[in-house]
């Protein structure tokens, strides 16, 4: 396939800092053993990468905007293009020594996203997209499953993290998954996840309290690969409510339905008497 130049320029830039990572990833395997563990140094990983990132990015692409999960908002004078960059998604399993981790890239133009790019570096997998070219793992081109039976579908989720979100709705969320599909599975970074619905490895996916930088490579490789995406009640504010549904476009509406379902037994007073 034939990549347009600026997904070259956001290609080498995950390569690098994909470098950056992988040798960084044999520290923290050392370190889990150490009192004082890896937390640190995680944390000067992960801002490498988005260093290595945005110096690739800017030698290109000079004049364009920066949106990174470490570096946080910079201007560019172009207004029409902005990068959204997550360095290390799915730090958690970095830190850990989990090789489940990735590089995201997305480009903006106008406000919409015009290319994204997932990599991970432990395994060498890349994911590109385009608009309006399709997506592609290393170079082969990928479409969501065609499953239809919610009976027969592998979901990915993500859960509260320590100390956040609402519990409560999460355990219904999951019942109600548990209960319609075969499967469940958290893996821990959001655009691996939505990659892996563009690869057809996973049939759907949800998701909530995430960022734009979770999320932007994702939605366009997911959308690129025949899947839709939407926020939980189905409707177009994914990055405005910071939160996801993904999948074909049965999976997608089953996923939404059963977890409106969830939310109304959630909230329901037998519940919250039952809680008490
Ligand atoms: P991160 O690894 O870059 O933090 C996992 O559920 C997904 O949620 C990952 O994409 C992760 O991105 C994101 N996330 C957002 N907030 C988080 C938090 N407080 N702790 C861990 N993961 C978080
Ligand atoms: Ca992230």
């Amino acid at each position: 396939m034939l990549h347009s130049a600026v997904l070259n320029v956001m290609i080498k830039a995950a390569h690098r800092a994909g470098r950056s990572l992988k040798r960084d990833l044999g520290e923290v395997e050392q370190l889990q053993v150490s009192v004082k563990g890896p937390g640190n140094f995680v944390t000067a990983a992960d801002r490498r990468a988005e260093e290595i990132v945005r110096e690739e990015l800017a030698k290109a692409r000079p004049a364009y905007g920066f949106l990174g999960e470490e570096g946080g908002v910079r201007e560019g004078s172009d207004k029409t293009h902005r990068w959204i960059v997550d360095p290390l998604d799915g730090t958690t399993n970095f830190l850990h020594g989990i090789p489940h981790f990735a590089v995201s890239i997305a480009l903006e133009r106008g406000g919409a996203i015009v290319a994204g790019l997932t990599y991970n570096p432990a395994n060498d997998e890349l994911f590109v997209a385009e608009r309006g070219k399709g997506a592609f793992l290393n170079n082969q081109r990928i479409r969501v499953a065609a499953r239809r039976r919610v009976g027969d579908a592998i979901v990915g989720c993500g859960l509260p993290h320590y100390g956040r979100g609402d519990l409560r709705l999460s355990r219904y969320e999951i019942a109600a998954a548990q209960q319609n599909f075969a499967g469940l599975r958290r893996y821990g970074s959001a655009t691996l996840d939505l990659a892996w619905v563009a690869a057809g490895r996973l049939d759907a996916y949800w998701e909530r309290d995430l960022s734009p930088w979770d999320m932007a490579a994702g939605v366009l490789l997911l959308r690129e690969a025949g899947g839709f995406a939407t926020d939980l009640d189905g409707g177009e504010a994914i990055f405005a409510k910071g939160q996801i549904a993904a999948g074909n476009e049965t999976m997608h509406r089953e996923l939404v339905r059963l977890l409106r379902e969830a939310g109304k037994e959630a909230a329901a007073p037998a519940a919250i008497a039952e809680a008490k």
